[in-house]
């Protein structure tokens, strides 16, 4: 008899020698094309931008018509053939969807990268609607804007509602493998990064202030412009907005700056919360904010602002009603921001949370490294292909207990499923369903799920640099 790991060693094999389709896996509901139509082409591409007045050449996912990503509506399902027009192989990761195993995105874990001139086919149902985004997981593309926004539209959405979708980035002219060689050299003795990775003794939370930016970007950008040159959005006077706010920075953390509008925060990482109003709201990397805006009768231009964590540089868009001159934006606040806390978290509460359930298993997951050798691990181990999966069974509910000790935050990221946050710092609660958690250096967040989607996933920090130095580790079960 095999064993359950040699069926799906094998399978993996399968998929190496079948290096161009991700197909449909058990589970996946079966489509029409009759009722369907085609699948939706998205397009791995080299474009251009302009960035600080300069040209830079970045990644895209586009469609044939020019169209970033997908925005398509719940209950349709995922048809989508990528095409990769770039001179690398890549793999796309639909972030936040729960789609079978295989067609999750990424290289080694979920199905081989997609070849130069190669295409992948995908095909899953959407069962849950709100802001996604999809981008490589293949190297360090992700820091080159190959990514894109993933909307499926549902029941929350108001005919009269104005949307508006803001991609946050983190941009560098020096390539991304340079700025990886870069950390890695300069981590040993550089002053005031040493306390990045050291194993904490106990849980000192206080003196040592956090690392913060251990990347210095040139530019930040909002849908792919700089405070120099904002995109620059007409709303109606007194109408009503839905504002998207995708963090797809590499390695960037936000406060999200709303000025004189006031924002009603209705759902975090696409999942509904009992609204929450506020101007100003926390954007780790990776996460997104729906925020609705009831928009001033008055002519005036408004400014959606996103201030870099424990800095002063800042990018963003601009609302404009009634034809409103605009005034040139700076791109650094007046002072620099604190550090992002869990102030907010800890407020949130799931609009549909779990079923109250004693957790079937439980995963102390330490968030360790070594700043000296710019390595990042889990219970102290950085990832490589032949650490084992962490054991889960299909049914359980399973608790991941994340403690930070190291000195910088970790945005953690779970594939294939949501999970709610369930305690910060011992105290229970039932917080956001989401798919991706901040926790600060000292703390600790725990956060639940039910293994509903049998499979290898992935589970990382999204720092891009921090999971390829090996912040990563994956759960299996059948
Ligand atoms: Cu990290």
């Amino acid at each position: 008899m095999p064993t359950r790991r040699a069926v799906l060693a094998s399978a993996l094999a399968v998929a190496t020698v079948r290096p161009t389709i991700a197909r449909a896996q058990a589970g996946a509901a079966p489509s029409s094309t009759a009722t369907t139509g085609p699948a939706t082409v998205l397009q791995l591409q080299r474009r251009s931008i302009e960035v600080n007045r300069k040209p830079a050449s970045v990644y895209g996912i586009r469609q044939p018509d020019g169209t970033y990503g997908i925005t398509t509506e719940v209950g349709k399902p995922f048809r989508v053939r990528v095409e990769n027009k770039i001179d690398q192989p890549s793999l796309i990761h639909w972030h936040g969807l729960a789609p079978p195993w295989r067609q999750d995105g990424v290289p080694g874990i979920s199905g081989p990268p997609i070849l130069p001139g190669s295409t992948a086919d995908y095909d899953f149902p959407l069962r849950f609607g709100g802001t996604f985004w999809m981008h490589s997981h293949e190297g360090l593309q992700e820091q080159s804007l190959m990514l894109a926004p993933l909307i499926i539209h549902d029941g929350r959405d108001r005919a009269d509602q104005q949307q508006i979708v803001m991609m946050l980035n983190d941009f560098s002219f020096t390539p991304p493998e340079q700025i990886f060689e870069d950390l890695k050299k300069r981590s040993g003795g550089m002053p005031g990064m040493a306390s990045g990775g050291a194993p904490m003794a106990g849980m000192a939370r206080g003196p040592t202030p956090p690392d913060l930016n251990d990347v210095k970007y040139d530019a930040f950008l909002a849908n792919d412009r700089t405070l120099a040159d904002p995109e620059i959005v007409k709303v109606e006077p007194s109408g009503h907005v839905l504002l998207r706010v995708i963090n797809g920075s590499s390695m960037s953390n936000y406060h999200l700056d709303l000025g004189q509008l006031k924002g009603e925060l209705i759902a975090v990482d696409g999942v509904r919360i009992v609204p929450v109003m506020a101007r100003r709201f926390p954007i780790a990397t990776a996460q997104r904010l729906d925020i609705r805006l009831a928009m001033p009768g008055r002519a005036a231009a408004y400014p959606v602002l996103a201030v870099l964590e424990g800095e002063q540089k800042q990018t963003g868009i601009v609302l404009t009603v009634g034809g409103a001159a605009i005034a040139r934006i700076p791109d650094t606040a007046g002072t620099p921001s604190p550090a992002l806390t869990l102030d907010l978290e800890r407020r949130l509460r799931a609009a549909d949370p779990l079923k109250p359930r004693k957790p079937d298993r439980v995963h102390a997951i330490n968030l360790t490294g070594e700043m000296s050798r710019y390595i990042w691990s889990i219970n102290n181990v950085a990832w490589n292909k032949d650490v084992p999966p962490l054991p889960i069974a299909a049914g359980e509910r399973v608790e991941l207990v994340m403690i930070n000790r190291t000195g910088m935050p970790h945005p953690m990221h779970l594939h294939g499923h949501q999970f709610q946050v369930v305690e910060i710092d011992g105290k229970r609660f039932p917080g956001a369903v989401r798919d991706t958690v901040l926790v600060p250096p000292g703390r600790r967040v725990v956060v639940a799920f039910d293994a509903n989607n049998p499979g290898l996933w992935a589970f990382h920090c999204h720092l891009l640099y921090h999971l390829d130095a090996g912040m990563f580790t994956t759960f299996r079960y059948v």
